[in-house]
């Protein structure tokens, strides 16, 4: 079942997040691995998340209410390469600031392009994740790009980095096709149920 979720707020920076008193999982990953559209597909909604054929779409942090307790949240894309270095150094701040700084953070949802996966950044969110202790759903999205054999090998390579680094689970994934969405879908409302 798609989780119901609704628009709350954007922030800029730490400060400007909605108080921290409900749980909270953030949807994380490069510029243009698909994080507006796995949150949309998550949601059963065309709209929530703006999506966009242009990298760096999404330059705020967007938090949405979950029905039934907890918020999703949109973060903008590492390693937008067309933004300026000041825009970028802020984004990476006011990331890395949530990450470090959110104490009802139940979960990170890692999305990467399938067809690019384990990029230096998505191996320093594992490490961090691993680190920290912080659960984390890896969603190997645009699987609706590759073939059926490639499929498979990429979920049992990424798969195998994250049983070494001992966290998470990684699922193939589509945000266009709805591939795996249901058992994200509940992955999701698991961590959001403190389960
Ligand atoms: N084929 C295919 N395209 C996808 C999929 N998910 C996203 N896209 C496309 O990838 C592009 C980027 O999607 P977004 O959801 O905006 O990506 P994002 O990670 O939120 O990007 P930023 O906000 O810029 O960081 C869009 O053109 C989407 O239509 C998918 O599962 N399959
Ligand atoms: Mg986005």
């Amino acid at each position: 079942m798609p989780l119901s979720a609704r628009f709350l707020t954007s922030a800029s920076t730490l400060a400007e997040c909605p108080p921290d008193d409900a749980p909270e999982v953030a949807f994380a990953g490069r510029s243009n691995a698909g994080k507006s559209s796995t949150l949309n597909r998550l949601t059963g909604s065309r709209r929530l998340a703006r999506v966009s054929k242009t990298p760096g779409r999404t330059r705020l942090i967007n938090f949405f209410d979950v029905e039934g307790g907890g918020r999703l949240v949109d973060l903008p894309g590492y390693g937008y390469a067309k933004a300026g270095k000041a825009e970028r150094a802020r984004w990476s701040q006011a990331i890395d600031d949530y990450l470090t700084r959110r104490e009802m953070l139940a979960a990170v949802v890692l999305i990467m392009d399938a067809r690019h996966p384990l990029q230096p950044f998505d191996v320093q969110m594992l490490d961090w994740a691993a680190q920290t202790g912080t659960p984390l759903l890896a969603l190997l999205n645009k699987s609706d790009k590759l073939k059926q054999g490639a499929r498979i090998a990429v979920h049992r390579a990424v798969a195998r980095q994250l049983a070494d680094a001992g966290i998470g689970e990684a699922i193939p994934f589509s945000a266009a096709s709805g591939l795996g969405a249901e058992e994200a879908e509940a992955r999701v409302g698991a961590f959001l149920a403190g389960r």
